[in-house]
């Protein structure tokens, strides 16, 4: 059988060097096995048999096998009959994958799950449907609604799992075309008058929220919305997601690595975010988190400022904000360097000032506080800190207490959960101490925008944040998931440096 890896033999053969082995680019050293588990056709989405690069035989996402996904239904219905109480009642849950959605006639937009609907099956295909249901947490049954195989649409759209694969890809009971869910959910309600059904009619699914409210109505129901259930099983991270956190940290971490040493006047915003979202690309993660902040100078004080149009001026800070998603995991970072390499007097003050208290409040995550504590206790340490040092202006100092200041310079939250989202669990309040499992930012910044007039005028025109993702892990420590990715003055100017020495 002729393949590239073959092609490649050749060419050593030819070439008399030693075989190298087809990798992504240099950040791959994985070697290619053929001899794999044959036991998948090809499916609607990589199985260890068509993509065995990317997953190990039993994977069904890389680094999640099948039983993973099981146990998250289990332990969703779990939920479910506690939180009702209700045991007596047939309980239905629906949860819909995303649609494909279309930038213009026939071009689609890049694809994303469902977050909530990957979590619960690891299904990658659009215009799918999970319905979880039955009478306990130790019986229930599961099945997914899914497109059914179609030669001519594939032959366009690439494979799908069908019907006859899903069951077995999923490990659920039960799999049907997509068009019977609304009978199927019929059948059951005649089966089990009394049910009671769980439906997140938030999400962008048309096709299913309309199956739904017709359903509901022919029956004059309502339907609970299981979204915070959802996120209470999401905002504890297993082992295996702890370590899928790491690695997209790492990746992210070592994106701003070299975005940092790629840096220098005369470069545009837009150019910076090319090279973050290369690298992190290169290294194994399929998209970016969001799309980055890149601000030069005076643009750092808008907050989501995401037109990244603007060249780089030498003696300008660049805030970026950044993250990578690896498999369905999310990492967010932000740094700040100059973009000449060396921080200004002025610079370096603000940029102490937020790098202090971000170090403080990572001390204090040992306490396991709540993040909206982690946010009041931002508020007060940036306040004072800008007082302290003389950066706010003696009228503002007088009319205002440090909570105040604290807030004025920087108007977010320090924190927010992160995971599968970004801004992960958002129907999680930020008032729960922290606890194991549990992966949140921690990212206080100071915005000094060059109109402001409560600063003194030379620091006018800085905006600064610096963010880590921070996981509680078994034991209750505090674990830095960005800790390499440089943050002190120092590890910034080297790590600078060191990037003009490569480039040649
Ligand atoms: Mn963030």
């Amino acid at each position: 059988m002729f393949n590239l890896c073959c092609y490649k033999s050749l060419l050593c053969f030819v070439r008399n060097t030693k075989p190298r082995y087809l990798s992504i680019g240099r950040y791959c050293t994985q070697q290619l096995n053929h001899e794999v588990d044959m036991s998948y056709p090809t499916c609607g989405q990589p199985t260890p048999t068509s993509h065995p690069y990317l997953l190990k035989p039993g994977e069904l996402i890389p680094g999640f096998k099948v039983d993973d996904f099981v146990l998250r239904r289990y332990l969703l219905m779990k939920s479910i009959f506690t939180s009702t109480h209700a045991n007596s009642l047939y309980n239905i849950v629906v949860i819909p994958s995303a649609k494909k959605t279309y930038m213009t006639e026939k071009i689609p937009y890049v694809f994303r799950q469902n977050t909530d609907f990957f979590y619960f099956t690891g299904c990658l295909e659009p215009d799918s449907v999970l319905v979880i249901h039955g009478l306990s947490d130790e019986s229930f049954k599961t099945d997914i609604f899914v497109q059914k195989k179609d030669t001519k649409v594939e032959l366009w759209d690439g494979p799908r799992t069908g019907i006859e694969m899903a069951p077995k890809l999923f490990d659920v009971n039960n799999a049907h075309p997509v068009e019977n869910l609304s009978n199927f959910l019929q059948s059951l309600s005649f089966q089990h008058p009394t049910f009671c059904l769980w439906y997140d009619n938030t999400s962008n699914n048309e096709s299913t929220n309309a199956v739904i409210k017709h359903f509901v109505g022919q029956h004059n129901k309502s339907w609970n919305v299981p979204k915070q259930l959802f996120h209470q099983l999401r905002l504890h991270k297993s082992e295996n997601e702890q370590a899928m956190m790491r690695e997209t940290c790492r990746i992210a971490s070592e994106g701003f690595v070299d975005t940092i040493g790629f840096s220098k006047p005369g470069r545009t915003e837009h150019q910076l975010f090319s090279k973050f979202d290369y690298e992190v690309r290169m290294r194994g993660a399929q998209i970016l988190a969001y799309p980055p902040v890149v601000a030069s100078g005076d643009n750092a004080n808008v907050i989501h400022y995401i037109q990244n149009n603007q060249i780089c001026c030498d003696g300008d800070l660049l805030l970026m904000d950044a993250g990578c998603e690896l498999n369905g995991y999310d990492s967010d970072i932000t740094r700040t360097w100059p973009i000449n390499g060396q921080f200004s007097d002025h610079q370096r003050v603000l940029y102490e000032i937020v790098l202090d208290t971000q170090l403080r409040l990572l001390k204090l995550c040992e306490n396991h506080p709540s993040l909206d504590e982690l946010f009041s206790a931002m508020c007060t340490l940036l306040g004072s800190a800008l007082v302290e040092n003389h950066l706010v202006t003696k009228t503002c100092a007088t009319l205002n207490n440090y909570s105040n200041i604290g807030f004025k310079f920087c108007p977010h939250h320090s924190s927010h959960y992160l995971g599968m989202d970004v801004h992960d669990c958002a129907s999680i309040p930020r008032t729960l101490p922290l606890s194991p499992g549990v992966v949140f930012t921690v990212e206080p910044g100071a915005y000094i925008s060059k109109d402001c007039q409560d600063a003194r005028p030379e620091f006018r025109g800085l905006g600064i944040r610096i963010e880590d993702d921070i996981l509680i892990d078994k034991s209750g420590n505090v674990e830095n998931l960005t800790a390499n990715c440089p943050k002190s003055v120092d590890e910034i100017e080297a790590v600078y440096a060191m990037g003009k020495e490569q480039i040649t």
